[in-house]
């Protein structure tokens, strides 16, 4: 095996012998073989395109199965295989479907060979590494490969939630398989795939925007929200991952029977939505970020229900009580099929919650959040007073994701170490390294502003626009913000790359840099994009306040 797409990566280089992350050799084969499989799909479905052919299935088909690669979203065998499968099936009629249209299969490009190939040799390719990240030898065409690729699968991700929502947008996916067949096309050049590196965050962004629009349109606009960290004497599920369309029909299906719902790592904002509110049954938050889910799993006693990213492989008793849902999976575990209408039956989790006991309390108190665009501009006039008046001197995006390494105590001492005149902006669980700190507010500004998940950074981008509009500003760099970004998946690729398309330049990003930048490849996003990585607290906060 050989995967690089997390910060997680061994060494700094990549998993070879299995992942950090907890993926097996055959789980990243098969992974590759999934994503190959999507590429083949993505050539031939840029042929029907505009033909009238119909690519739903396909696109959705493609959106699921990108998902499933994310790290830490699916370790289960049987369902990638499966998946692969659906896919030949896909191919197959959608070369047929092709053929009926009069569209020649014969142009395509040289490494489109793909589409001849038989299924019993695209499967026996899952026990070799021809089809992963390293067939492709030219070691910055691969960088930029798995950057667009990365990128991709974290707009996969925002696009399929959204899709739960019935909302979709098929210009991201003509884009997606656009852009994953120019990942295996050889007469490219290394200046082709950066532009088309740019062009994935305009579509980030896109996507981002499609999403948001979906969660509000169908939940209400998040609003200042008081959280709750204690816990009830109930008996309870927590729900974790990214996906609110599952967190509605758990909280439909839970109403009136006992049982109450608490969320969990990035599952937390839900709360700032009004349409949550209504259930008396949705107690709080329970935790903190994806990787001390051991712990606090056991703590919590009850079933826990994975709508996405992030798991940590369970072990023992754990693994009985661990249901997934949509493109998460983990062999040994229970997983709710969605019926053709979406519509999931989540009567055995319920039912699993009233035979164990209530959760432990681990925690009191509450958090605030809630602070989206939409009540971030309800609050604007206060805000742009406060930097008028220079209560407020800079404004730290602190979005992405948390992580289980020692390294990643940098991001709480630098919230720490922040001067008291700054307000850090936040997304995804990156949040939990400081929302618990008593950093204060300014004016009854909290010093931290939580937009929500990590595809709610989209927020912070509409908030520093806005900024730019009202402080009359030609460049969004001339704003008193500075980007200090922690990675971890592919989600924050995308988030990344949109920042990027918005013009948004000397990004910081740690606590490492990403593997698969090769020297070159990183050396474009310096010189283009001022890109940099992290060091110490101290010289970093000296150099973010210059
Ligand atoms: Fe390694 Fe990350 Fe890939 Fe897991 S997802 S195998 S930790 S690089
Ligand atoms: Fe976190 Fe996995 Fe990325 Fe959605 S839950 S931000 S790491």
């Amino acid at each position: 095996m050989f995967c690089y797409q997390c910060q997680e990566a061994a060494k700094g280089t990549g998993c070879t012998v299995a992942g950090v992350c907890g993926k097996n050799e055959e789980v990243s084969n098969l992974q590759d073989l999934l994503i190959y499989t999507i590429k083949g799909l993505s050539i031939l479905a840029n042929k029907g395109r505009d033909k009238g052919v119909d690519l739903d299935p396909v696109d959705h088909f493609i959106m699921n199965g990108l998902f499933m690669t994310i790290t830490n979203a699916n370790f289960d065998d049987q369902a990638i295989k499966a998946a692969i499968k659906e896919g030949l099936v896909l191919r197959k009629t959608l070369k047929e479907a092709l053929e009926a249209k009069g569209v020649a299969l014969t142009d395509l490009h040289d490494c489109a060979t793909w589409y001849a190939e038989s299924d019993a040799a695209l499967e026996a390719k899952a026990d070799s590494v021809v089809v992963g990240v390293l067939a492709t030898e030219n070691e910055d065409v691969r960088s930029l490969r798995e950057l667009i690729t990365y990128g991709v699968k974290g707009m996969a991700a925002y696009a399929h939630h959204a899709l739960n929502l019935g909302k979709e947008d098929k210009e991201i996916y003509a884009f997606t398989t656009k852009a994953l067949a120019a990942t295996v096309d050889n007469t490219l050049s290394a200046d082709d795939l950066v532009a088309l590196t740019l062009e994935t965050g305009k579509y980030g962004v896109n996507t981002m925007a499609l999403l948001d629009a979906a969660n509000t349109g169908a939940y209400g606009n998040p609003e200042i929200t008081e959280v709750n960290l204690g816990v009830r004497n109930n008996p309870a599920i927590l729900i974790s991952g990214h996906d609110l369309s599952d967190l509605k029909q758990l909280l439909e299906q839970t109403k009136g029977t006992g049982v109450d719902v608490y969320t969990h790592s990035e599952m937390l904002p839900a709360h700032y939505y009004p349409e949550f509110k209504k259930y008396d049954n949705f107690v709080g938050n329970y935790g903190s970020a994806w990787w001390k889910q051991k712990e606090e799993f056991a703590s919590f006693n009850g079933p826990v229900l994975f709508t996405t990213n992030c798991i940590v492989p369970p072990k023992g008793e754990q693994l009985e009580k661990i249901y997934t849902t949509g493109a998460s999976g983990y062999p040994g575990c229970t997983h709710i099929e969605a019926d053709e209408n979406g519509n999931k039956d989540f009567s055995a989790i319920i039912e699993h919650a009233k035979r164990l006991a209530p959760p432990t309390e681990i925690e009191t108190g509450s958090i605030v959040g809630g602070f989206a665009h939409a009540q971030v501009f309800a609050l604007a006039d206060k805000v742009v007073d406060a930097v008028k008046t220079g209560a407020i001197k800079k404004f730290f995006v602190m979005a992405g994701c948390d992580g289980r390494m020692k390294s990643r105590d940098y991001y709480t001492d630098f919230a720490n170490a922040l001067p008291k005149d700054t307000v850090i902006l936040t997304a995804g669980c990156a949040k939990y390294k400081y929302n618990k700190l008593p950093l204060g507010d300014i004016g009854g500004i909290p010093r931290v502003l939580d937009a929500g998940q990590c595809n709610d950074s989209y927020s912070l981008a509409v908030i520093a626009l806005k900024l730019k509009e009202v402080f009359e500003l030609n460049d969004i760099n001339e704003l008193p913000i500075a980007y200090n970004i922690a990675w971890y998946e592919q989600k924050a690729v995308i988030v990344l790359l949109a920042l990027l398309h918005l013009g948004v330049k000397n990004i910081h990003l740690g606590p490492t840099l990403p593997a698969f930048l090769s020297p070159n490849v990183a050396n474009v996003l310096v010189e283009t994009f001022g890109i940099g990585g992290i060091t110490n607290v101290d010289d970093d906060m000296k150099m973010f306040l210059q």
